[in-house]
Formats: structure tokens, sequence, C-alpha cells
């Protein structure tokens, strides 16, 4: 890493103890950006990166709630109000045991860069809970949000900062969010969310846009080696909205989706999976992959264990943080491995994507290749801001035309710094320079 960057970064650790995803994706960040500061010694004079790297507000709250056997429960709150150089703040909100500000803090600091990249006018930001939806009722869900929401109402808005869905946060999550915010402030203010169900503000394609635009960011990569998802042999981690979406659309361009995930286990069906039943399973029933696997039947499930054991052309991790590390990344590489789209938020670790990068593996990082939920939700704001509401070829169109736009940008970045093919430093600098410019542009704060 530039030295001048080294000292940086050693501040911004100290500045912030035991926040290890924090630390790893402003490290991975900085490891980029040394050549653009060679071209724009400005930026360090500005301290844009000191700036950058300390959030304009955070907000931490307790959300007391009683669960169906009528006990109080407490769980604590986040809002991480990351950067608004480019637009309010925009980003998920996690429902999550595993949930603490070092996680928050991870997923806003890589939403600024991911929020840049997609061209559309949002900051970023993150939120969420240590609040565990499983196992809760419907009814303890909607308690839980309503408090989360009593408190977080007076931070949100519009023009100030529009939360979304993360994991465990979806569309019965948003909809009762709403409902309390509305309730609250008396404003049928559709923009203050993304994620709405569609017959009340919310934009056909947000539920798949992420796991499509992943699917659609890793066929550009594809392409640049004269090949396409047709025939790969794809292996997905997670099922949940991401995961879903992402073997809908592969399967839909050719591929045969092998395998996928959820906490524990996965299952291999050599014959594709069947999206509607796993839709059925999971989104309709919020049962587990087991069940899926006893339900189809003739595929093999597997309690525990890595779905990064099963060989794949194509690797899609959508689960979560940190979930394929080096050795699963050498042994994927052994199984013939050509390319890896990060449906999830930094799942591969420092080491997995050093492995893939020395093996010549195209490898798409998440706030380049996920960016197509947010860029989604931007268009749910924009329908919302003009009343309207478009088709689902329409936004399927801008949403294509978004991820084949930032899978250019990347790629004309790293050619411009030297390193053609390097998605991560063209992600990095290419989001990276935006921010700075607009933050040059409106002074010291
Ligand atoms: P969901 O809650 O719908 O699904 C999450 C899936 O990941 C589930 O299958 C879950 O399994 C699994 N999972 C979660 N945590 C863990 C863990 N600690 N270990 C193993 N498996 C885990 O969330 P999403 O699909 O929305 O999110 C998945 C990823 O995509 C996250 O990294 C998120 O930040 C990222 N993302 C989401 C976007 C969106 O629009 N929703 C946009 C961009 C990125 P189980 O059910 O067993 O918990
Ligand atoms: O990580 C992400 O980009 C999201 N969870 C989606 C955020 C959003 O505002 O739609």
């Amino acid at each position: 890493m530039d030295a001048r960057l080294e000292a940086i970064r050693d501040t911004v650790l100290a500045r912030n103890p035991g926040e290890a995803e924090f630390h790893q994706a402003v490290v991975e960040v900085f490891e980029s950006l040394g050549p653009v500061h060679d071209r724009h010694p400005e930026f360090l004079e500005a301290a844009i990166l000191e700036r950058l790297c300390e959030p304009e507000r955070q907000i931490i709250f307790r959300v007391p709630w009683t669960d169906d056997a009528g006990r109080v429960q407490i769980n604590r709150g986040f809002r991480v109000e990351f950067n608004s150089a480019l637009g309010p703040y925009k980003g998920g909100l996690r429902f999550h045991p595993s949930v603490y500000l070092g996680i928050v803090k991870f997923l806003g600091f890589e939403q600024i860069f991911k929020n840049a990249l997609t061209g559309m006018p949002i900051g970023g930001g993150k939120g969420g809970s240590d609040f565990d939806p499983r196992g809760r009722s419907d009814a303890e869900v909607m308690r839980f949000c309503q408090s989360f929401m009593t408190e977080l109402y007076r931070h949100i808005g519009e023009y100030t900062d529009v939360p979304a869905g993360d994991i465990g946060v979806g569309g019965r999550e948003i909809g009762y969010l709403f409902g309390q915010y509305k309730r609250i402030t008396n404003r049928y203010e559709s923009g203050v969310l993304t994620g709405k169900g569609i017959s009340w503000g919310g934009s056909l394609v947000r539920p798949e846009a992420t796991g499509f635009g992943t699917v659609i960011f890793t066929q550009e990569m594809l392409k640049t080696r004269g090949s396409s998802f047709d025939g790969q042999r794809v292996v997905v981690s997670g099922s949940g909205n991401v995961a879903i979406n992402a073997i809908a659309k592969a399967q839909s361009l050719g591929a045969t989706v092998v395998a996928c995930s959820d906490s524990s286990g996965y299952v291999v069906d050599e014959a594709g999976i069947d999206v509607a039943l796993l839709r059925e399973v999971k989104e309709v029933e919020r049962g587990r992959l087991k069940d899926y696997a006893e339900r189809r039947g003739g595929v093999s499930y597997v309690d525990g264990g890595s779905v990064w054991d099963v060989d794949a052309t194509v690797a899609l991790p959508c689960a979560t943080q940190n979930e394929l590390d080096g050795d699963a990344a050498a042994r994927l590489v052994r199984g013939g491995l050509l390319a890896v789209g990060e449906g999830a938020n930094m799942p591969s670790t420092r080491d997995a994507v050093a492995v893939f990068q020395d093996a010549g593996v195209l490898f798409g990082p998440g706030k380049a290749a996920n960016a197509g939920g947010v860029a989604t939700s931007a268009l749910e704001m924009q329908q919302n801001a003009s009343r309207d509401s478009w088709s689902f070829e329409h936004t399927e169109e801008r949403l294509t035309e978004i991820m084949v736009g930032i899978h250019h940008r990347c790629a004309s970045t790293a050619d411009e710094y030297g390193q053609p093919g390097n998605y991560v430093l063209g992600a990095n600098i290419g989001g990276f320079v935006k921010v700075a410019d607009a933050m040059l542009a409106q002074g010291l704060i």
C-alpha cells in the first residue's frame, strides 16, 4: 500500500477499535487508491480519505418490544449515515443476530462507492439491528418493526436518508416499517423507503434486481472472454432474496445451477435448482433448504459443510460476508472456475480475492456486481417522485443498462490505471473519484 495512505489507514483503524469487518473494507479500498492520489494530490490536501472514513452521523438506539408470551425484549438499532456527497443516504437495513456497529459500518462504507458506481444520485448509509427474525411470528416482527421505526423516523426522509432491505429485511418488514412511519408523521411519503409492495409505491423488478443484476454483471465479464452463462455450471450460496433471483436469471440464460445453501447446509441438485419450488419453500413458507431437498427428491442435502466444495465454472456468493475463504477459493480454482460474481457484500475474504486474481479468474466485487438492487431502489425513488409506475420490461431494461454501465466503468477505469481486468481496482477507483470530486466541490463539511 502507498505509504501516504498507510498512515491514514493506521489512524482509521486505531480510531475504530474492534470493528474487524469495517477495517477489512477500508483496507481493501485503500489498497486500490495509491495511483489516484499520484494524479490528484488535491484529494490528500483536502483530507478526503480521512473524511470518507468518518461517518457523517451514527445513530444507535434501544428497541424495546414484547414477544408473543408477553415478555419484554430489548434489541439494539443502528443507522450509520456515512456520506451524502452524491445524494440522500441510501442503503439497506439488516436484521440478524450478528449485527453490531462494525458490520453496519463496513456495509455503509462499501455502499458509498457502490452507489456512486450506479450513476444515480444517492449517498451511502446502512442500518439494522441484532434482532433475529428466525422463528418469530408475524405479530412479533411487526411489533419489533414498529418499535424500530418509532426511533428511526426522526432521522430519515425522502431527501435525507432512504432505507431499504438487506438480510432479514424483505417486503414484510418494509411494509410494517412504512406503516409506522406514515402513522407517526401523518405523511404518505413513498420515497422514504424502498422495496415497498407494488400496490403501495413499490417498483416492479426491485425484488429481483440484486440477483438479476449480479448475473448481468457476471455475463458482461464472461463476454470479455468470448463466453456467456449458456452451458455454465453454477454454484450459488444462500437461498434468500439475492440467491433465488440470481439462480432464476442464470438458468434463464442457459446455465445449470447445481447447488445453493442456507446457514444450516447445502443442496446439490444436478438437474438444476427448481426455482418455483425454492420460492415456495423459502419465500412463501419461510422454510429451510432441507425442506426443499425433501420435497424435490432425488437431490442430496449436506448438513453443515461448505457449498464451495461443489465444483463450478461460475460461483455466485449470495449469502454473507467472509463466507468464502482462501482455501475454498483454491479448491474452486482447481475445479475449473472461470468467474465469480459477488451478490453478497464482501463474501470473499482478502485471501480468496488474491487466489482468484492470481489464477486469472474473472472476479466481480460486490460493490459493482450487486449494485443492481440499490440502483433499482433509486428507480423506485424516481417513480415515487413522479407519482408514476413503470412496466416490468422498462424497469428491467433500465437495470440492464445500469449494470452494463457499471461493468464498463469498472473495466475502463482498470484499463486507464494500467491493470486491465482488475474489477476490484476499477470499482474502487471509479466509485471513489466520483465521490471525492463532489466532496471537494462542496467544501470542508
Ligand atoms: P436474505 O435474508 O433474503 O437471505 C440471506 C441468505 O444468506 C439466507 O439463505 C441465509 O441463510 C444466508 N445467510 C445469512 N447469514 C448467514 C451466515 N452468517 N452464514 C451463512 N449463511 C447466512 O438476504 P439477502 O438475500 O437480501 O442478502 C444476501 C446478501 O446480499 C447479503 O450480503 C446482503 O448484504 C447482500 N445484498 C442484498 C441486497 C438486497 O437487495 N437484498 C442488495 C445488495 C447486496 P439462513 O436463512 O439460514 O439465515
Ligand atoms: O447492500 C445493498 O446494496 C442493499 N442491501 C440494497 C440497498 C438499497 O437501498 O436498496
